[in-house]
């Protein structure tokens, strides 16, 4: 089934310049890339992309985090691509993450995780809000679709 996500990549993986191997990691599995910018968020957007971790012990923390630098904001398309690219990122925790993961490669704790990725349709229709706006999403066609 045809599904769009969005990916974060956080600011520990932007300060340590792994914007084009995350990137790169989706882009060879045969996402499409359909969205893309760098962006700063304000404290406000931040609680609100969040939200549903409103209330619990790290959620101050969550938010000082992920406004601390700008962050990259992708949207991907492609079949099942919501399980697909959360496979690829691992598990949340980059200590338990499996290797070969993004996060099982470049992260060792569950705070810097290196990235974000939605975790239903639900969530990829509440955050895509906070990041884009309808016309800044590009639907195109490689041409070559039938190799994937
Ligand atoms: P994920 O869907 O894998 O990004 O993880 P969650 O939605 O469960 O958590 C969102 C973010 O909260 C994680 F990326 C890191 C942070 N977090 C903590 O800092 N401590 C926790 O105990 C759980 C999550």
């Amino acid at each position: 089934m045809q599904e769009r996500t969005l990916v974060l990549v956080k600011p520990d993986g932007l300060k340590r310049r792994l914007v084009g191997e995350i990137i790169r990691r989706f882009e060879v599995k045969g996402l499409k890339i359909i969205g893309l910018k760098m962006l700063q968020l304000t404290k406000e957007e931040a609680e609100k992309h969040y939200s549903v971790h409103k209330g619990k012990p790290f959620f101050a923390d969550l938010v000082n985090y992920i406004t601390s630098s700008p962050i990259v904001a992708i949207i991907f398309e492609g079949n099942n691509a919501i399980s697909v690219v959360r496979t690829i990122c691992g598990t949340t925790d980059g200590s338990k993450a499996a290797p070969g993961t993004i996060r099982g490669d470049y992260s060792i704790s569950i705070e810097k995780n290196i990235i974000h990725a939605s975790d239903s349709t639900e969530s990829f229709q509440h955050e895509f809000s906070i990041f884009f706006k309808n016309n800044e999403m590009v639907p195109f066609q490689y041409g070559d679709e039938v190799l994937f």
